[in-house]
């Protein structure tokens, strides 16, 4: 029986080489042959699929439309399907009308059984688990050249050490598959996995700080192992200057930071407590004097944001120096608990906005309170157009002594690339813009 799994793409991303893909593959039995199609670096032909007795294909809400039709069209083709991943988990039934099999949640424990069921002509339709699976003792992500082909891949490896997230944030979807109970991948196999791998490594966790204790022993760990990591964590655990310092030996180079919003009253109605704007500024400057590079992330659209917003936002931005930014349009995703009072109050203007052609050009999806989605749209567009300008570039270029290589070497050829991100894929509609 030949598997293959395939992430499929409906825009373009970053070439990271998917965490998800690679525990499936350790998880399947090692007498079926298996293969990967990563849609995004090796586009699928709906007329020519590559062959596959069973496809697994991982599905997030902003692929879920082309993932219907890859699922559509190998089992037009005599492939059963399986679909799984965090959309499919939101919306089971959804998922299911594409598919032999819907699988919901994690895949560990169960991912074995379908393989098999499907080997005995014997596939059920729904596979999920009472509770979360336990992390402990899980075999290492298969992350080897046959499965992952393509030379274009950045060189960073994907690690995990946590699953689930004890915030309640109206807009994430963390919890709608990982649940509000933090479990925790043992130190010491999360080190013995990392001591395998390259120097490179993106920390998939949502939040590395989230459990001062644990933070503390893995950073310990990570740091005589002479890695450089990328990861995220929240402000709150940013706030002790000491966590910074251990960061910093542990080999951070970088760190997503979710400003989310400069509105104390916008963090409160999204439920995000641990943010204080009034620390912000002295956060971000603290990585950057302990040589971290500060990607913040900002999300536009909250029921008291008004047409101010977006330069206020940016001007923060800019003046705390930000090696990069992304704004994004709040984005009601299924499961979260803003898709469901968005719905309640009918402001949901397109409710399955993930089946539509082009998600990105149409949105937002709702009705804002404080101005119009023309004027969200317009001003989210100006963010980006005035962040990543020619002026904001130089602004926010202040090479420093001690420095991460990441932050010395990338900072202009990052800028350059999130440039013309901005200008082909915010400002023009292109989604492919990576694509000539
Ligand atoms: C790392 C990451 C990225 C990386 C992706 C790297 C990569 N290629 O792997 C980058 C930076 C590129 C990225 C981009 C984006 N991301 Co992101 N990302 C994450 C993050 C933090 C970790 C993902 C991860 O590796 N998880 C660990 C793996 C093991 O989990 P998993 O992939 O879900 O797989 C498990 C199960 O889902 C299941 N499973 C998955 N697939 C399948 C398939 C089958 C057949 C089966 C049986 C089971 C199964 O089994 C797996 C093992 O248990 C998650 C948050 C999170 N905690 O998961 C957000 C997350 C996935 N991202 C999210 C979003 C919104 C985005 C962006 C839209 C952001 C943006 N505005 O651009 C883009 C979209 C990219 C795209 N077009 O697909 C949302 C998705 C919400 C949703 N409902 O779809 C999440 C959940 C964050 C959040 N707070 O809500 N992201």
């Amino acid at each position: 029986m030949l598997v293959r799994l395939v992430t499929p793409a409906n825009e373009d991303s970053a070439y990271v080489k998917s965490l998800g893909v690679a525990i499936l593959a350790a998880h399947t039995p090692a007498d079926v042959d298996l293969a990967y199609t990563d849609d995004l670096l090796d586009p699928i032909d709906l007329r020519r699929l590559p062959p596959a007795d069973l496809v697994g294909l991982s599905v997030c809400s902003k692929t879920a439309r082309r993932a219907y039709a890859l699922a559509d069209a190998w089992r037009a083709a005599g492939a059963r399907v399986v679909l799984g991943g965090i959309h499919a988990t939101a919306l089971p039934d959804e998922a299911r009308a594409h598919a032999d099999a819907v699988v919901v949640g994690e895949a560990e424990g169960l991912w074995e059984r379908v393989v098999d069921d499907a080997r005995r002509g014997r596939l059920q339709a729904l596979y999920r688990h009472d509770g979360f699976p336990s992390l402990v003792g899980l075999p290492w992500p298969r992350r080897d050249r046959a499965l992952y082909r393509s030379r274009r891949y950045v060189p960073f490896d994907v690690v995990q050490t946590m699953r689930g997230c004890p915030f309640p944030c109206e807009f994430c979807s963390v919890n709608v598959q990982a649940g509000t109970q933090l479990r925790l991948r043992p130190t010491r196999e999360v080190l013995a996995e990392v001591e395998r791998l390259g120097r490179l490594l993106l920390l998939a966790d949502d939040n590395v700080l989230v459990d001062p204790r644990r933070a503390r022993d893995l950073l310990a760990g990570l740091a005589p192992l002479g890695k450089s990591w990328i990861g995220q964590a929240s402000l709150a655990g940013l706030d002790d200057a000491a966590h910074v310092g251990l960061l910093r030996r542990s080999g951070c180079q970088a760190l997503f930071v979710g400003f989310e919003t400069l509105s104390a009253a916008s963090l409160r109605g999204a439920g995000k407590r641990q943010n204080d704007p009034a620390r912000y500024r002295d956060v971000a400057a603290r990585l950057a004097d302990a040589g971290i590079a500060v990607w913040g992330s900002f999300v536009f659209g909250f029921d008291q944001d008004d047409p101010a917003v977006f330069d206020r936002t940016v001007a923060f931005a800019r003046e705390a120096g930000l090696t990069m930014a992304l704004f994004a349009l709040l984005t009601p995703y299924p499961g979260t608990p803003l898709y469901a009072r968005l719905r309640r109050a009918g402001r949901l203007t397109s409710p399955r906005w993930w089946l539509e052609e082009d998600h990105d050009r149409r949105s937002p999806y709702f009705a804002p309170l404080g101005m119009t989605r023309a004027e969200l749209r317009a001003g989210w567009q100006r963010a980006w157009r005035d962040f990543y300008s020619l002026g904001s570039i130089l602004q926010r270029w202040r090479p420093r002594v001690g420095a991460g290589w990441l932050e010395t070497l990338g900072y202009l050829p990052l800028n350059a690339f999130m440039r013309r991100l901005t200008r082909r894929k915010i400002l023009a509609g292109e989604r492919f813009f990576r694509r000539e």
